[in-house]
């Protein structure tokens, strides 16, 4: 319990330093100037779910009936500033765009599916009727292509929840979404922000779009859809007390990790934990199928890292050029990446050809190092380095290819078991700032951007000052369907 009191102590000190600003919640739906728990009692209400770089999907009032239209199309959705893939999602997106009604509301969502084949739609951990439980098969017929089907609900729950085809591949492929229940009294202690994070992972060959829904094995992890620098980070303001929705739908399990806070699980899929059951971490455990609401107090400025702590889920496009053994001649350096993600080729024919024998790991193919080529992870000056990934040169847009500093690399690299790790795969060679640029990235550290794959973003706890820049640039960008439109609206 004394965990507890000093979390809520800790709010309480908050809200009171926080009188001086009290423009925050001037054009709030409560008027209030302060964010102390108390004040917040009995006068709150739901802030908007913001999912980032997906949005919402819009309503329309049929009587006292919220009426979705939900598409399931092939879409291309831009994972990275060089990545394109095409992925199956909703409306133009995948993951789908976030759907958010209130408990209470009577919900009509009318489901078309302009896909290949047939689908079905489940609404995932609904206590609804059967005929609404979207089972192909199983509760309605599969919804055929050019088909549509019509779900309506009564909603009585209240949490994190999600849509998404009950067919396991196509979900692999990137049909699924949030959909948030608003309850009817709501939380106490008032969010001043409320994120929802999706977590997903892609296997896709290099210069290729089409994920490969069979593998196992993963070399894009997304957050809403994009992989780290292309992840558009939560902003929020000193003080803010912060709301995250992790949800996952894919093969693995995420342990999510915020730096400079600790936080309060208070919530999973199946709707809000009670108080008294809300535990600490700064590392939260989103198995499979389930979701997670954490909140905290943001009190500590700074452009803070949330991401996955699998070391696998912090990179992009995976290759397996580490360690020196990778880097000894005559030793392979890692079968090509069709090999390793189980697509097998070669001459004679697998599995008795003489491409498969052993190699180490997983290597780019033709971009970088392969058993049939020279590894390109040494010491290397640009030149080199671009002359070995030939097929990187005619795409790299305006990436900025940094070199390596003089002094990065110790003077005997060489001799040292394990050399490289992480020498060549991160840092300023990746530095893509400006073809990631937005507003929510302004005032990031020069460079930041070599340093971020994979499922990593910010949230960057801004003072006033700053974080009424951000806004104001972010005001002034006009986006069409803007996800921080419920933000921008009230700042
Ligand atoms: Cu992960």
């Amino acid at each position: 319990m004394s965990n507890r009191r000093t979390f809520i102590q800790k709010a309480f000190g908050l809200g009171a330093g926080l009188f001086a600003a009290p423009r925050v919640f001037a054009n709030s739906q409560n008027g209030s100037s302060s964010r102390s728990r108390s004040a917040h009692s009995g006068s709150s209400f739901n802030m908007p779910v913001v999912t980032a770089d997906i949005g919402d999907l819009p309503y329309k009032m049929d009587g006292d009936t919220k009426v979705f239209h939900l598409t399931a199309e092939v879409v291309k959705q831009q994972i990275s500033p060089l990545k394109t893939i095409d992925a199956w999602g909703f409306n133009g997106s995948a993951p789908g765009p976030t759907i958010q009604v209130n408990q209470g509301d009577r919900v009509r969502v009318i489901f078309d599916n302009h896909l290949p084949e047939p689908t079905s739609m489940h609404w995932h951990g609904f206590e609804d009727t059967i005929q609404n439980d979207g089972m192909p098969g199983i509760s309605q017929d599969p919804v055929k292509p050019g088909g549509s089907f019509v779900y309506e609900f009564n909603i009585h729950q209240a949490g994190t929840y999600f849509y998404h085809s009950h067919m396991a591949m196509q979900e692999m492929a990137g049909m699924l979404g949030a959909f948030i229940l608003h309850p009817k009294e709501p939380y106490q202690p008032h969010c001043d922000k409320d994120f929802l994070i999706h977590l997903q992972e892609y296997a896709v060959l290099p210069n290729n779009t089409v994920p490969n829904t069979m593998n196992m094995e993963f070399n894009w992890l997304v957050f809403n859809g994009k992989a780290g620098p292309a992840t558009t980070p939560l902003i929020v303001r000193l003080g803010d007390r912060v709301r995250i929705r992790f949800v996952n739908l894919g093969m693995d399990h995420h342990p999510m990790h915020l730096h400079g806070h600790t936080f309060y699980t208070t919530g999973t899929e199946g709707g809000r934990i009670p108080e008294a059951a809300w535990w600490p971490g700064n590392t939260v455990l989103v198995g499979v199928a389930q979701a997670r609401d954490v909140e905290f107090v943001a009190n500590n400025p700074g452009d803070w890292m949330i991401h996955c702590h699998l070391p696998h889920h912090m990179m992009n496009q995976m290759s397996s050029n580490v360690g020196k053994m990778t880097r000894t001649q005559g030793m392979p350096a890692g079968g090509d990446m069709n090999t390793g993600m189980g697509m097998l080729k070669g001459t004679p024919e697998a599995p008795m050809g003489e491409d498969y024998g052993p190699a180490l790991g997983r290597g780019l193919g033709g971009v970088g190092n392969a058993s049939d080529t020279a590894a390109t992870n040494g010491p290397l000056s640009q030149k080199k380095a671009m002359d070995a990934m030939p097929a990187m040169q005619h795409d790299m847009g305006n990436m900025q290819m940094g070199q390596m500093a003089e002094d990065d690399i110790a003077k005997n690299a060489n001799d040292v078991p394990n050399f490289p790790q992480d020498a060549y795969m991160e840092g300023p060679m990746m530095t893509m700032d400006g073809m990631v640029d937005r507003p929510e990235n302004h005032g990031l550290r020069a460079g930041w951007s070599g340093f971020m794959q994979g499922m990593m973003t910010f949230v960057r706890v801004l003072p006033p000052d700053k974080y009424d820049e951000v806004i104001a640039r972010m005001k002034q960008a006009k986006r069409s369907n803007d996800p921080y439109s419920a933000i921008l609206e009230r700042a």
